[in-house]
């Protein structure tokens, strides 16, 4: 893609992940109710193995350097939206500095939500904590103040409303893995449910 190309369709580009069909819209698929946090209370905590725990309020993740990632995000509902962008900071950055031998992540929302992760998909690039879509403030039915955006996942592992990261030595499966959806959730290995 050469530089400020607008377009939302590649002209070409790879096969949908298997059993996926293509959406224009943005469907909303939440458990529960939307939570609604204010941003002057808003808080997000990285919590290591140890229990060391690394908080930024609003302002300081507006202070960190902030990325525009535009990426296709594929639900195990079957739908698949391409060329979604946001903008919002890397795990990479929230995670230097943060000394672990965690392999395992659990990611938390406000309102209860959990999803869990190998430590290692929320790095190198891949992983970001959204407040931004489209240009205009993230919504709240789509995870707003903040969201997790974790593209290369299903999208159950995005996790809206995020409040935090809790680094584990050992897996423990969230709200969607304890009901009996995959454990990892590889869209392209159609990893849908425990057992694929
Ligand atoms: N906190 C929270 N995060 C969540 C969910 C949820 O119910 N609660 N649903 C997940 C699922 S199954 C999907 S497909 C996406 C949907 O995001 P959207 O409503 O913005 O499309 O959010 C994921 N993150
Ligand atoms: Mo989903």
């Amino acid at each position: 893609m050469s530089p400020g190309f607008q377009g939302r369709r590649r002209s070409s580009g790879p096969a949908l992940p298997p059993g996926q069909y293509l959406t224009e819209d943005f469907p909303v698929l939440s458990a529960g109710p939307t939570p609604r946090v204010p941003l002057d209370t808003w808080e997000f905590v990285l919590t290591t193995e140890t229990g060391t725990e690394f908080r930024w309020t609003w302002d300081e993740m507006a202070g960190l350097p902030q990325e525009s990632p535009t990426v296709d995000i594929h639900c195990v509902t079957h739908w698949t939206k391409l060329g979604t962008s946001w903008q919002g900071v890397s795990l990479d950055t929230l995670l230097e500095g943060v000394d672990t031998t965690a392999r395992f992540a659990l990611a938390h929302s406000y309102g209860g939500y959990t999803t869990n992760l190998p430590l290692d998909d929320l790095r190198g690039g891949r992983a970001w904590v959204v407040h931004t879509y489209e240009g205009g403030p993230l919504p709240a039915e789509h995870g707003g103040p903040a969201r997790l955006l974790v593209p290369h996942l299903y999208f159950w592992k995005s996790a809206k409303w995020v409040r935090g990261i809790r680094l584990l030595v050992d897996d423990h499966p969230g709200f969607w893995e304890t009901a009996g959806y995959h454990d990892y959730g590889d869209p392209w290995r159609e990893q849908r449910y425990a057992g694929d």
